[in-house]
């Protein structure tokens, strides 16, 4: 049920048409695919239960479509709590996309946050014979990248979808926490310094 979850998450979904990214949120969502092609038009939410160390967690998913991105100003981009980019490991220039992808969400929506969790998916794993993206070069690139999480999924065959969700969503939450933590510290210094001035 959706409405057990004690919190939730919003995460968007970046990366060039047709590498899969309606189809990964169908699967995860749904547990369904199609292999007929049929692009995003609209922006796309949806959600589905997670969870995690027994604990349920709600994910507010943003699907977009590939015009207008950047013009667009949606609350949900800014309130991303996480944000997953897809490319297609059988297409370089997918994976050679994910840097605008990266830095147009940044530079736009989250100008001020540092270490924004980013999960990197590499899909349609199944078609390993057509492969043009190392997994080696992809891993790297996370790597320099902000240390994003990174796997090699396929919608299509049900391959590796829920796990990433898991790790990102337990990064997600563990980096929140340091954040909290770090801004109560913050505060406690404050207030402890505006009373001694006081003094
Ligand atoms: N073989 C294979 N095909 C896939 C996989 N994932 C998606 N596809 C196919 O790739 C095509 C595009 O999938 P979509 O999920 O619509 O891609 P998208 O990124 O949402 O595309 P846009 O909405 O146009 O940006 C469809 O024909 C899917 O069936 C996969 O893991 N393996
Ligand atoms: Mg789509």
């Amino acid at each position: 049920m959706l409405t057990d979850a004690k919190k939730s998450f919003k995460l968007v979904i970046f990366g060039d048409p047709a590498v899969g990214k309606s189809s990964i949120m169908y699967q995860f969502i749904y547990n369904s695919f199609s292999s007929k092609y049929s692009p995003t038009i609209n922006f796309n939410p949806d959600k589905a239960n997670i969870r995690i160390n027994n604990k349920l967690f709600l994910l507010k998913f943003l699907d977009t479509p590939n015009y207008n991105i950047c013009q667009t100003s949606t609350k949900t981009f800014k309130k991303a709590d996480f944000c997953i980019l897809v490319y297609d490991i059988t297409k370089m220039t997918t994976f050679e996309s994910l840097s605008i992808w990266k830095d147009m969400f940044l530079n736009k929506y989250k100008q001020r946050t540092r270490n924004f969790p980013f999960l990197v998916l590499g899909n349609k794993a199944d078609k390993m014979a057509l492969r043009e993206v190392d997994t080696a070069k992809a891993m790297k690139w996370c790597r320099d990248n902000g240390n994003m999480m990174f796997c090699e999924v396929s919608a299509g065959e049900n391959f590796n979808i829920e796990k990433p969700f898991q790790d990102i969503v337990k990064k997600t939450i563990m980096d929140q926490k340091v954040d909290r933590d770090y801004m109560r510290d913050v505060n406690l210094r404050l207030r402890s310094h505006i009373k001694k001035a006081k003094e």
